[in-house]
């Protein structure tokens, strides 16, 4: 079937009756997104690959696509009457862009980062959330998830796909770069109940707690195990395309708090990588806790705050929690 009997973002915009000035934000957002797609296809003839000499808010060294991809989404975003606050993983604080915007934009530019100079998957994660009347600019990013508006991620992999969900089920789209149009190709997706495939980092083994090394344990013990049935394994090392597979296939992924100094609440920031993952996933079938609660019910009290993350299919991600 050719991508001419394929919805268009911006048909479904319409006809799932978005709210206009919500409907303007994500096509910003999406926009950008098409550039930074262009950007990475040739970053390395440009030679934008590579590390700069500064370091984020979480201390993690900067590449200069990270730098390029939040510069083209700021300045895109800050152009938006309907925006009124912006916080990104490469902003230490929350940049004010129109008063009078109802909106509060949140995103991880260029998620994985690190693929990049091995022509490895990345993606940007965003999340949009309404802008508080009153309060300091970060109150407006100290919402629980489940008050998000829209989460979604693009992939930027062998196809760019968007991921979306407005709180009514989860779509995907993918990018036709010919028509420079994003055509729906998968219609409210659903994360299967029960799995055979986990995705974490096992070089960390000896930094978690004895308690999820037990639950990954039984995971490699397979068919001999408590488990009784053998489990594959996944880890691509960028959060958007480890959270793609297990949507489009299953699959439980895991990013515990460790032992190390600066990961003992995890390594995934909450207000701009975990809320929305969490929104997507939970809009298709999926679940996703910290090691306790439900993570679209944190409300999160720093900007760049760090979260476990134990999210996919429902069983599964509930078995892991029974351990915990
Ligand atoms: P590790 C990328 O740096 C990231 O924030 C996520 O996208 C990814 O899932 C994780 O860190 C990878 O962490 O410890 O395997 O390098």
């Amino acid at each position: 079937m050719n991508s001419l009997h394929f919805k268009s973002f911006e048909n479904f915009l319409l006809s799932s009756a978005i709210e206009l000035e919500l409907s303007t934000v994500v096509k910003d957002i999406v926009s950008a997104c098409t550039d930074i797609s262009k950007v990475l296809s040739c970053c390395t003839i440009e030679g934008l690959t590579g590390a700069i000499e500064q370091q984020n808010s979480s201390g993690e060294t900067q590449k200069q696509l990270d730098v390029l991809s939040n510069q083209i989404l700021k300045d895109k975003l800050c152009l938006n009457k309907s925006v009124k606050y912006i916080a990104s993983e490469e902003e230490n604080n929350v940049v004010s862009a129109s008063p009078s915007g109802k909106f509060a934009v949140a995103f991880d530019p260029l998620d994985g980062s690190t693929n990049i100079d091995v022509n490895g998957s990345v993606g940007t994660i965003f999340s949009i959330l309404p802008a508080l009347k009153d309060g300091s600019p970060e109150a407006s990013f100290f919402q629980a998830g489940n008050q998000q508006l829209c989460a979604g991620y693009i992939l930027y992999g062998p196809a760019t796909q968007l991921v979306i969900t407005f709180g009514k089920g989860t779509y995907i789209f993918t990018l036709q770069p010919d028509a420079n149009m994003f055509m729906l190709t998968e219609n409210k997706t659903s994360i299967p109940k029960e799995t055979s495939e986990f995705s974490v980092n096992m070089a960390n083994t000896r930094y978690w707690k004895r308690e999820f090394g037990n639950y990954i344990q039984h995971l490699l013990d397979g068919s001999s195990g408590p488990r009784q049935k053998p489990y594959n394994m996944r880890w691509v090392g960028a959060m958007v395309a480890d959270i793609h597979r297990v949507i489009c296939r299953g699959g439980v992924f895991l990013y515990p708090s460790d032992k190390r100094e600066k990961l003992q609440t995890g390594k995934l920031r909450l207000v701009y990588e975990a809320s929305p993952m969490a929104l997507i996933i939970e809009n298709c079938g999926g679940s996703a806790f910290n090691e306790s609660t439900s993570l679209l019910s944190v409300v999160p009290t720093s900007l760049h705050q760090k979260v476990p993350v134990i999210a996919g299919s429902t069983n599964e991600v509930h078995t892991c929690l029974n351990y915990l």
